[in-house]
């Protein structure tokens, strides 16, 4: 088995979730917060039989959008403030950045 964790862009949940329970898959969907935006993402965390993994990719490929965003980021990253100054970057977001992890265990009580 293994843990598909996907972070896509807020505007694609709702499209996902509802692909993916058609598709007959489980998922936990949690509010979740970009690192360099500090802007609202959705983390999806879908448990699943390691053969139907692709069908997973293929679910979440085909809802999420990738989309260009001019966006003025709040502070560096991981740097010093003192000499920031702020000003507009575009950056592509998404359509979704995904993580596949290997489950040791699974129990559903
Ligand atoms: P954010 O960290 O808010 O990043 C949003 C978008 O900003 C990224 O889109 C990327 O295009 C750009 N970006 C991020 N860090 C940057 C940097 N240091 N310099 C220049 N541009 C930067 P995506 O790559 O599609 O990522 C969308 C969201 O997925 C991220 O939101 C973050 O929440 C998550 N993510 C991406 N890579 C990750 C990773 N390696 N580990 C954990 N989460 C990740």
């Amino acid at each position: 088995m293994k843990l598909v964790i996907a972070v896509i862009q807020d505007k694609d949940s709702n499209r996902l979730s509802n692909a993916l329970v058609r598709e007959g898959f489980r998922a936990t969907k949690l509010a979740s917060t970009g690192g360099f935006l500090r802007a609202g993402n959705t983390t999806f965390m879908i448990g699943v039989e390691d053969e139907r993994v692709h069908e997973v990719f293929n679910v979440i490929s085909s809802n999420c959008k990738v989309r260009d965003q001019l966006v003025t980021p709040v502070s560096p990253m991981g740097g010093s403030t003192d000499s920031y100054i702020p000003f507009p970057v575009e950056v592509q977001i998404g359509g979704a950045t995904v993580f596949v992890v290997p489950v040791e265990r699974f129990e559903h009580f």
